[in-house]
C-alpha cells in the first residue's frame, strides 16, 4: 500500500502531535512570513530529523536499519506566486535570504563548491521537478524556512531540509506524490550536494509513524515496519547528547563518509567474485552492488533456512557470509590499494572508479580496510534484527532493556574499532553515560563527531542529563549558554513523519 503524505489542518490530528507541542512555532512562522512577503502562506511543509537507534553505515550496504523520527524538524511555509522564481528566507537570519530562477535545462544550478544553505533546498526543488516531470513551467514560490534540527550533528538536518523542500515543491506545483516516491526522490536528489548517502534518513523523515521507531528494509524493496518500544510501568527514554564536534559530511566526505561507502562497494564486488557468483544475475548487476545483494545471491539457490524464523535465518546467513568475507580479506589486514582491488577484479582502476562512482564522489585514501568494514557491516546488520526481535518479544523485564543496551554498546564498539567512524569525544561521552547508568550508549548518524544516543529509564532522566552536563559539557565546553545546553542534550521520543499543514 503506497501511502500518501498526510495533509493535516486540525491541531488534533494524530500527525500533528508537534502542532500541539509547537503550535506557537507554526504561528510565529506564519507571522514572520506575513512580515516578509505581506500575505499568509498557502501551506507549511514539515519534515522531521531522525535519530538512528541502531544500524549505522549499513543502509548503503542494503541492510535494515532502526531509526526513529524526532520532534525537531524542518518547516517551510510556502505561497505560490506568478512567475517561476523562488524566494527562500530563513527565520534564522544567520542564513541570508536567497532567490533563484527555474532554468528549463538544469531546473536549477547547484554549485557544491560553496557550502551554501540554499543548496539543500535546490536539491529538493530539482529532485521534485524531475520526479513530477510533466510540469513544463513550475510555479513561482515564496518560501520561509524554520529549522529546529541541530545542523551537522548526525540528526539528519540535511535530509529533513531536502525532504521538506521536495514536498514543498511538489505541493506548490499540485503534484504531491506518495511517501515512497518522495523518499526515492529525496534520496537521489540529496546526492546532488556531493554525499553518496543511503536512504535511511529520508525514509525515517517521510514514513515514520507516531510513537514508533521504524525497521526499514531497502531490499528487495523499500519496506517500513513501525516498531513500538517495550512499554512498562517504568518506561524507557532515549537521550540525545551532542559531542559539539561538528562533522560536516559534505566537507569531509572524501576521507570519511564517501570513502566508507566506496570501501563497502568494492568489498561487495570482490566478495561476489570470491564466491563465484554468476556475473549475469540481475542482482549482481545492480548499481551499486551491495553486501546485502551479494548475500541474497549467495543464498538464492534456495536453502533450508527459508523455513527458519527471521532472526535465525538472518543469523545463519550473516554468519556464513561473514566467514567467507573474512577468508577473502584477511590477507590484507592493513587494507587493499585501489590497484590491488582492480587487479583482483580483473578490471582497470578507471573502470573500478566508474563502477563505484569515485569519479563522481572522489575519495582520498591509500588503503581500503575491507576486512574491518565487512566485519562491521555484517555484525551490525545482525544487531539490528536482534534489536527489533527484543522490542517485539513482549518482554518488558529489565533483561529486555539490558539486551537492547548491550546491542547498542556492541554497535558503538564496532563503529569505533572496525568502521573507525567514532572520535575521542564520542567515546568519552559514551563511557560517561554508561557509568551514569545508561543501558546502552552509541554514536548516531555518520559519526566522526556529532551526536550520541543513550537508552535510559525515564525516571532517571534528569539525574542522567545532570551527570553528563557535569562530567562532559561543563568540563569540555564551560562557555555553553543554558539555551545551547538545552539543545545539546535532550530526551526524545518517537515522533511522526512528514506532513503538509494547511490553514483552516
Ligand atoms: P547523517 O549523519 O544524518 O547525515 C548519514 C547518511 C545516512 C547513513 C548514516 C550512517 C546521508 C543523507 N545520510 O546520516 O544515509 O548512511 O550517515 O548510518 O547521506
Ligand atoms: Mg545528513
Amino acid at each position: 500500500m503506497d501511502h500518501s503524505i498526510p495533509v493535516v489542518s486540525a491541531l488534533n490530528d494524530v500527525y500533528a502531535d508537534n502542532l500541539l507541542q509547537h503550535g506557537a512555532r507554526y504561528q510565529a512562522l506564519t507571522e514572520a512570513f506575513i512580515e516578509m512577503y505581506g500575505a499568509k502562506p498557502d501551506f507549511i511543509a514539515r519534515a522531521p530529523g531522525r535519530v538512528n537507534i541502531i544500524g549505522e553505515h549499513i543502509d548503503y550496504c542494503g541492510f535494515p536499519v532502526f531509526p526513529m523520527a524526532i520532534v525537531p524538524d524542518c518547516l517551510i511555509a510556502v505561497k505560490v506566486v506568478d512567475g517561476s522564481s523562488v524566494k527562500l528566507g530563513n527565520v534564522n537570519t544567520k542564513f541570508v535570504a536567497r532567490q533563484f530562477d527555474y532554468q528549463p535545462d538544469t531546473m536549477v544550478n547547484i554549485d557544491t563548491s560553496v557550502h551554501d544553505w540554499v543548496n539543500y533546498f535546490k536539491c529538493g526543488y530539482r529532485g521534485a521537478l524531475e520526479a513530477i516531470a510533466d510540469v513544463s513551467s513550475p510555479v513561482g514560490m515564496q518560501c520561509l524556512m524554520d529549522g529546529s534540527v541541530p545542523i551537522s550533528v548526525g540528526l539528519s538536518s540535511s535530509s529533513a531540509f531536502v525532504c521538506c523542500s521536495v514536498i514543498a515543491t511538489m505541493r506548490a506545483n499540485g503534484r504531491l506524490l506518495s511517501q515512497k516516491r518522495v523518499v526515492e526522490t529525496s534520496v537521489v536528489c540529496e546526492r546532488y550536494i556531493g554525499t553518496n548517502g543511503g536512504g535511511m534518513d529520508q525514509t525515517a523523515s517521510i514514513m515514520s509513524q507516531p510513537q514508533s521507531a521504524s525497521f526499514i528494509e531497502f531490499s528487495p524493496k523499500l519496506c517500513v515496519t513501525p516498531v513500538r518500544f517495550p512499554s512498562t510501568a517504568s518506561p524507557i527514554a532515549f537521550v540525545i547528547a551532542n559531542t559539539m564536534v561538528v562533522s560536516d559530511k559534505a566537507v569531509t566526505a572524501p576521507t570519511n563518509y564517501n570513502l566508507r561507502v566506496v570501501e563497502t562497494r568494492i568489498g561487495a564486488l570482490m566478495l561476489a567474485k570470491h564466491l563465484n557468483l554468476s556475473k549475469n544475475s540481475a542482482c549482481l548487476n545492480a548499481d551499486p552492488l551491495t553486501f546485502k545483494a551479494v548475500m541474497d545471491e549467495f543464498f538464492a539457490s534456495g536453502h533450508l533456512d527459508d523455513l527458519d524464523p527471521p532472526v535465525l535465518k538472518w543469523t545463519k546467513r550473516l554468519t556464513a557470509i561473514l566467514e567467507r568475507a573474512e577468508s577473502l580479506f584477511v590477507t590484507h589486514p592493513q587494507g587493499f590499494t585501489l590497484d590491488e582491488c582492480a587487479d583482483y577484479l580483473g578490471i582497470g582502476v578507471h573502470d573500478l572508479a566508474r563502477l563505484v562512482h569515485t569519479d563522481r564522489f572522489p575519495i582520498h585514501a591509500d588503503r581500503l580496510k575491507l576486512l574491518q568494514r565487512a566485519q562491521h557491516a555484517f555484525s551490525e546488520a545482525l544487531r539490528v534484527v536482534k534489536f527489533r526481535q527484543v522490542c517485539e518479544s513482549g518482554d518488558t523485564s529489565d533483561e529486555c532493556f539490558i539486551a537492547l543496551g548491550d546491542l547498542m554498546n556492541q554497535s558503538q564498539d564496532s563503529c569505533r574499532d572496525l568502521f573507525e567512524c567514532s572520535c575521542p569525544e564520542l567515546d568519552e561521552i559514551c563511557m560517561i553515560a554508561r557509568k551514569a547508568g545508561s543501558f546502552g550508549s552509541r554514536l548516531t548518524g555518520a559519526g566522526w563527531g556529532g551526536c550520541s544516543v543513550h537508552l535510559i529509564r525515564l525516571d532517571g532522566c534528569d539525574s542522567f542529563i545532570a551527570t553528563l552536563k557535569q562530567e562532559y559539557y561543563f568540563k569540555r565546553f564551560p562557555e555553553l549558554s543554558v539555551d545551547e545546553l538545552e539543545h545539546a542534550i535532550f530526551a526524545t521520543s518517537p515522533s511522526s513523519g512528514a506532513f503538509i499543514y494547511v490553514f483552516n
